[in-house]
C-alpha cells in the first residue's frame, strides 16, 4: 500500500493495461467498499461523506438523462461521465470555493460539487451561455480541444502566484490529452516557476478508441512528473476517499510547500469510463463486454454506500430519499434547461471582441428575414 502523502511517492509499477489495475496506488477502500486495513480514513464530518455520495449518485442520475435527452434529439452531443465520478467529486471537495477548476469537457462531477444550475445543460444543447455560467462557480470554459487548458493552468496559476494570491488551479484532463505537447509545455513551466497547479489526469483507459498502453510507453503516466521535478502520483480514481486524501496533500503542498518541495503535482486517478465515449460513438468496436464488466466491479456508487453503511451513516430509508432528492433536482434542471429561449442575435457574440464588418453584415441579414418572415416561419422545417 502507498501512502497518500503526494510528496516524495515514486511509482514503481509496470506498464499498465486497460485490464490491468494498478496494485500500488493510492487507495482507502477496497473494491467493494470496505476501509483496507492500512488506510487512514480522510479526517472530514461524516457528513460531508454524505454528501459526497450525494453528488456522486446525483452525476450519475444526470449522465443517464442527458443521455437519454440527447437521444431523444433534445440535446447536443453529449461525453458520458459513468464511473469517474469518485475522482472528480472526491478531488474537488479538497479544494476551497474560490480556487480554480480547469477542465476538459467530460468532468461534469467537479461541476456538481461547485452546484448545478440550468445553464450548465445549456452548453450541451449547443448555447453559449452554458459556458459563461461556469465563471461564476470558479470554472473556466469547457475544452474540447484536448490539452488546450493546460498552458492556461500552469499561466493561471503563476499569475495567482506572482499577485500573492493563494489560490490553487485544479486541472483536469485525459489519458490522451498527455500525448499532446501543450501537456509537456504546462507541465514544464509548473515546474520551472513553481506555480500552485495540480494536473488532475483522468485516466479512464481510452482515448476514444486509443487504449491506454498505446498512448505512452510509460509504465505510468504519474511517473511523468518526475522530467518536470515535481511529485506525480497515482490513485484509484473510483475510490472517493483516496482521490479526496491525496488531492488534500497536493493542495496543501500547492498553497503552502515545505522548502525541498515545489508546489504543482500531477495526480494519475485510475479509473474507467463505463459508457461510450460521447452519445456519437460506438465503444463495442473497440473493447469488449467482459472488460467493462470487470470495471464495474470497482464502481465507485455501490463501494460509496458500503462505507457509508457500515459506518451506520445511512439506510435504506435515508439512501432512498438522497435518490428522490437528486432525481427531483436533476428533472428541474432539465425542466428549466429545456424552456430557455435563446436569443439568435448571440449567434454574432464572442467569436470577435467587436464584430467585423462580414459578421456585421451576417448579423444585419437575419434581423431582416426575421422581421420580413418571422421566427415561426423561420424554424418551421418545411
Ligand atoms: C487537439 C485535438 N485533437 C484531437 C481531438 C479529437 N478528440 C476528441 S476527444 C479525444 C480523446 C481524448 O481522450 P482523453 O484525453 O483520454 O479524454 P477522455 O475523452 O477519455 O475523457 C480526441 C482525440 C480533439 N478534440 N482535439
Ligand atoms: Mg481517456
Amino acid at each position: 500500500m502507498s501512502s497518500p502523502d503526494v510528496a516524495g511517492h515514486t511509482v514503481t509499477a509496470n506498464r499498465a493495461t486497460v485490464g490491468e489495475v494498478p496494485e500500488d496506488m493510492v487507495q482507502v477502500l477496497d473494491a467493494d467498499g470496505r476501509v483496507l486495513d492500512d488506510a487512514a480514513v480522510p479526517d472530514l464530518p461524516d457528513e460531508q461523506f454524505v454528501e459526497m455520495y450525494r453528488e456522486m449518485w446525483l452525476a450519475r442520475h444526470l449522465d443517464e438523462r442527458a443521455i437519454s435527452l440527447q437521444r431523444q434529439g433534445r440535446m447536443g452531443t453529449y461525453p458520458s461521465l459513468a464511473g469517474q465520478e469518485a475522482a472528480q467529486i472526491g478531488t474537488t471537495h479538497a479544494l476551497s470555493d474560490s480556487d480554480w477548476i480547469l477542465y476538459q469537457y467530460r468532468e461534469h462531477g467537479a461541476v456538481v460539487h461547485r452546484g448545478l444550475a440550468p445553464e450548465y445543460l445549456l452548453y450541451w444543447q449547443g448555447h453559449e451561455a452554458g459556458n459563461e455560467w461556469l465563471a461564476e462557480k470558479n470554472v473556466f470554459p469547457i475544452n474540447i480541444s484536448i490539452g488546450s487548458h493546460l498552458p492556461h493552468a500552469t499561466g493561471l496559476a503563476w499569475a495567482a502566484k506572482l499577485k500573492g494570491e493563494d489560490t490553487v488551479f485544479a486541472c483536469h484532463f485525459g489519458d490522451g490529452a498527455t500525448s499532446e505537447g501543450d501537456f509537456h509545455e504546462a507541465l514544464n513551466f509548473a515546474g520551472v516557476f513553481d506555480v500552485p497547479a495540480i494536473f488532475v489526469c483522468n485516466n479512464n483507459q481510452y482515448a476514444i478508441s486509443i487504449p491506454r498502453e498505446e498512448q505512452t510507453a510509460s509504465d505510468t503516466i504519474a511517473q511523468k512528473a518526475e522530467a518536470y521535478g515535481f511529485d506525480g502520483i497515482q490513485v484509484d480514481g473510483m475510490d472517493p476517499l483516496a482521490s479526496y486524501q491525496v488531492m488534500k496533500a497536493a493542495v496543501e503542498k500547492a498553497r503552502d510547500p515545505d522548502e525541498d518541495q515545489l508546489r504543482p503535482s500531477l495526480i494519475e486517478t485510475v479509473m474507467y469510463r463505463f459508457g461510450a465515449h460521447t452519445t456519437a460513438d460506438d465503444p463495442s468496436v473497440y473493447r469488449e463486454e467482459e472488460e467493462v464488466e470487470r470495471w464495474r466491479e470497482r464502481d465507485p456508487l455501490p463501494r460509496m454506500e458500503r462505507f457509508l453503511r457500515d459506518r451506520g451513516l445511512v439506510d435504506d430509508e435515508r439512501l432512498d430519499a438522497i435518490h428522490e432528492a437528486a432525481r427531483e433536482r436533476v428533472a428541474e434542471l432539465v425542466d428549466e434547461a429545456m424552456g430557455y429561449e435563446p436569443d439568435p442575435e448571440q449567434l454574432f457574440e464572442n467569436a470577435y471582441e467587436a464584430p467585423t464588418p462580414r459578421v456585421r453584415e451576417q448579423r444585419e441579414y437575419l434581423r431582416e428575414l426575421r422581421q420580413r418572415h418571422g421566427d415561426d416561419a423561420l424554424l418551421d422545417e418545411d
